[in-house]
């Protein structure tokens, strides 16, 4: 597996924020969290493919919304914050190398972040950052490859990935008042006290998640995940989390 990274741009402060009022982000700080997630990821496993710095865009470090990859093709998505356009012509540049290419085109708007696969079920969060355009021409695109695709409200979250992620086997951790758990058969859901603890990020056999969140987390090692947790504070004050700093581009299996 190959996780495509970027450092910690120097204009981080200046990112966008939805739900969080601004607060100083240590940058030194972040950059040692951000080291240290891309150690900690090349030990279960991925290759590290790290894109050239893009200092003078301030949420350049959250690759993941710059694309959706499947085994089939990468998708460069059209990020719903027009600040955040200028991020994907890198990020296209490095996974042509791995996968046929498609564009999302305007007038659609989509973040990675707002896009959950499971199994053959690809959940499309519709957020501030992306509209109905986007999961029609998500549907067009990756309906002919096999994949179900739907169009799932998100409520008070910045991305459907900050509300639901896949731990592993089809099992997801949601936060129930961000989206409709029901739609999972099979959840596992955040403490009630921990809103942000369902963003977890699954290489190999390692379940990574954000130390901030301890109860969640022991309800996953409760589940049977190998739970790993990582300091991710600083990242945190800019909206971003753990899967939001990497791309990941699994072995092609036909
Ligand atoms: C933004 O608002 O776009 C960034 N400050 C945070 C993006 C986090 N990305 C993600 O959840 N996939």
């Amino acid at each position: 597996m190959i996780a495509l990274t970027r450092p910690v741009p120097a204009s981080i402060a200046h990112c966008e924020l939805t739900h969080l009022s601004r607060e100083p982000i240590d940058l030194p700080r972040a950059r040692e969290q951000h080291a240290a997630y891309e150690r900690a990821l090349a030990e279960a496993g991925a290759t590290i493919e790290q894109l050239p710095a893009e200092d003078a865009m301030a949420d350049s470090v959250f690759v993941e919304d710059a694309a959706i990859v499947v085994d089939e093709l990468a998708i460069i998505t059209r990020p719903g914050a027009a600040s955040r356009r200028g991020e994907t012509a890198s990020v296209a540049a490095a996974l042509k190398k791995h996968r046929p290419l498609a564009f999302i085109e305007a007038p659609a708007t989509i973040d990675g972040g707002d896009v959950l696969r499971v199994g053959r079920d690809v959940y499309v969060g519709l957020s501030t950052r992306t509209n109905e355009s986007a999961v029609e021409q998500l549907g067009r695109l990756l309906t002919p490859h096999g994949y179900r695709v739907h169009g799932v409200p998100v409520d008070g979250a910045l991305h459907l990935k900050s509300a639901v992620t896949e731990a592993g086997d089809g099992v997801v951790v949601v936060n129930p008042e961000w989206i409709d758990a029901s739609r999972f058969a099979r959840s596992i859901a955040v403490d009630p006290s921990e809103p942000y603890g369902a963003n977890v990020l699954r290489i190999g056999d390692v379940l990574f998640a954000a130390a901030a969140f301890p109860r969640t987390n022991a309800r996953l090692r409760e589940a049977g995940f190998h739970v790993r947790e990582l300091d991710a504070g600083e990242l945190a004050k800019a909206e971003g989390a753990l899967t939001c700093c990497s791309v990941l581009v699994l072995p092609f299996r036909a």
